[in-house]
């Protein structure tokens, strides 16, 4: 035991030097290229560990331990309440008034025109300012206030609750957000004041969608028009569009090339919902769901948007750490749901819509309800990324990795009194990914938020998931794609690859290797043949639907590996087939790693939707 012991102080003080000269080179504001040139990181983007900036031990396999992270300071459980996030007011008018073209002269900071201004005028207006803001994550007196930057000062941002049009007139569900960059200079050791803000999961004019390399800098605004309406409206199904296409949670956040894992993990990400007149937020109505009300009082709010991030707090000085030199993906040991660590939330004897997003940046989860001597409580899955499946699943555990979102609804009807927690059993000892599925025992997991059944019992008018047969169904996959493309994601030098390339940066034109024709079908094969790295794949614009997986048709029912996502979750030695229309609108995108770590070094590849096409198989 002595000897164990001895070690572990020795490795102890290793990892503090190493995470104390590291602080010290990102004060200094060194990058990566000039600690590569100083010869102070090897070829494998590792920092080397000889001058004391590293004490990560490398496995046989090649994996690199990360037990070099910070371990936070301790922080007391499941005191302060889930905050119930506050949903943002349209304002009557902006100043300067939108406009079609991009205002330059007045300070916008995009480039491109708005594509479907004039065919679905924007009916409301939000403003959105990106500032810095001072909060409290841990109880009083636990960890000092942290300087986050965040959508009007405060992370996760205010809540967009919007609604899709109706046939005959689609425009009604159509809004600009203005986003004002009034971040500062200074960035307390991470973050660039250079953002891009994308709306993930929206069918969305490539200009307003947030696009990598469209900076918005210090000072400028940029205006983002959502027209809210499903896609097909140009083609497939003119003039409203599919509603099997319809989505329901989505989510906004920074997206700057190379440093999105920065940006959101100091704050910048927000949660956004759409109703329709089926999936209403009105529990007398359509499918019947758990009413929304206000988003605030506890007595008609019964559908409540949950958004988990992990962060990691400096052991001295107890402000939030981030660790640029970390390739692998970030793990926090501190869970927060809404921008409190591990804290509570109390419900009425009721069934509850709660949606839950991962905002990472690199951990997966496994979530369960577990209930009174650690049994596990079933509950039901009704969409996946934010769209519903063709009906509800009863489930005793949802898995979702970074920037995938699953709606449940969980039944306390008869548990009044009873104490639950979200717990997340799913083992994960580092960034890269889960090592294969394994999960710990029912109340050995990481416990995220309390939930205490203590209030008033109230009316609950919404249906029973089981009586549920269908929401929309899925659209079809029958019609024969234009070209079948290949996407490897890969690492090569310590980095992270596409088809055997990093993202080129944003030189113009933007490192565009792919056209995509608009209002065709295309089948992407996504491959991740190395073992033990896990990848989740994100595609704008457009949900998918996936076909197999390793030659196989998805397992089980099917539902939740079939139905409509945006992000795939591409497990290791796996190979997948997914089914694409590309409808509407033009533009660039990216396709790429979600782990932000990933993302950011520099797993993404950058494509564009035009009239025309290429028929690159292999980009
Ligand atoms: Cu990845």
């Amino acid at each position: 035991m002595a000897n164990i012991s001895r070690r572990n102080d020795r490795r102890e003080k290793e990892r503090e030097a190493a995470a104390e000269n590291r602080r010290e080179l990102i004060a200094a504001g060194l990058n990566r290229r000039d600690l590569l040139k100083m010869g102070l990181l090897t070829a494998g983007g590792v920092l080397i560990s000889k001058k004391g900036l590293s004490a990560h031990p490398t496995t046989r396999s090649g994996f690199v331990l990360d037990d070099d992270r910070p371990i936070s300071p301790p922080t007391t459980p499941f005191v302060e309440d889930m905050p119930r996030l506050p949903v943002l007011k349209p304002v009557a008018s902006l100043t300067p008034t939108p406009t079609i073209a991009p205002n330059t002269a007045a300070g916008e900071a995009r480039v491109v025109s708005h594509q479907a201004f004039k065919q679905f005028p924007p009916l409301r207006y939000y403003e959105l300012s990106q500032c810095a803001g001072l909060v409290r994550m841990a109880p009083p007196n636990e960890l000092p206030q942290q300087r986050i930057w965040g959508f009007n000062g405060t992370t996760p941002g205010p809540l967009i609750v919007e609604r899709y049009g109706t046939l005959g007139s689609p425009q009604q569900g159509s809004i600009l957000v203005r986003q004002r960059n009034n971040l500062p200079p200074e960035n307390g050791g991470f973050g660039i004041p250079s953002v891009t803000t994308h709306l993930h999961n929206g069918h969305t004019p490539l200009e307003s969608d947030g696009f990598p390399c469209a900076f918005m800098e210090r000072g400028q605004f940029y205006d983002h028009h959502y027209p809210n309406v499903y896609a097909g409206i140009n083609s497939t199904h003119p003039g409203v569009g599919d509603i099997k296409e319809a989505m329901s949670t989505l989510w906004y956040h920074d997206h700057r090339i190379d440093h999105t894992a920065e940006n959101t993990y100091k704050g910048l990400v927000g949660p956004y919902i759409l109703f329709n007149k089926f999936d209403s937020g009105d529990e007398t109505t359509g499918f019947r769901l758990p009413s929304f009300g206000d988003g605030q009082n506890p007595l008609t709010s019964f559908d409540i948007y949950m958004v988990f991030s992990d962060k990691v707090f400096d052991n001295k000085t107890g402000l939030l750490a981030f660790d640029l030199f970390n390739t692998d993906g970030i793990l926090g040991d501190k869970f927060l749901v809404n921008g409190k660590i591990q804290p509570v939330l109390h419900v009425s004897p009721r069934r509850y819509r709660f949606r839950w997003l991962n905002t990472g940046p690199s951990r997966f989860y496994q979530m369960f309800v577990l209930g009174p001597d650690n049994s596990t409580k079933p509950f039901w899955q009704i969409s996946t990324d934010g769209n519903l499946m063709e009906r509800p699943v009863e489930v005793t555990s949802s898995r979702f990795s970074i920037a995938e979102r699953v709606d449940v609804i969980v039944d306390f009807t008869r548990e009044a009194g009873k104490t639950f927690y979200i717990e997340n059993r799913l083992q994960q000892d580092n960034g890269s990914g889960p090592l294969g599925n394994i999960l710990v025992e029912a109340g050995q997991g990481q416990k995220i938020l309390k939930i205490v059944v203590d209030g008033r019992s109230v009316v609950d008018n919404s249906i029973d998931p089981a009586s549920i047969t269908r929401f929309y169904g899925f659209p079809n996959t029958t019609d024969p794609e234009r070209i079948v493309r290949t996407f490897r994601f890969e690492r090569g030098n310590g980095q992270w690859l596409v088809n055997g390339r990093l993202v080129g940066g944003c030189r113009d034109p933007d490192d565009i290797r792919f056209a995509i024709k608009r209002n065709s079908v295309e089948k992407w094969v996504l491959q991740n043949i190395r073992p033990g790295w896990q990848h989740p794949i994100h595609m704008h614009l457009e949900s998918f639907q996936t076909l197999t997986i390793n030659r196989q048709p998805p397992k089980n029912s099917g539902l939740i590996e079939r139905g409509r996502k945006d992000v795939l979750r591409l497990e290791d030695n796996v190979e997948a087939v997914v089914y694409f229309r590309f409808r509407d609108f033009v533009g660039k995108f990216p396709l790429h790693c979600h782990n932000m770590v990933h993302e950011d070094h520099a797993m993404m590849i950058l494509g564009q939707i035009d009239d025309v096409g290429d028929t690159k198989t292999l980009p």
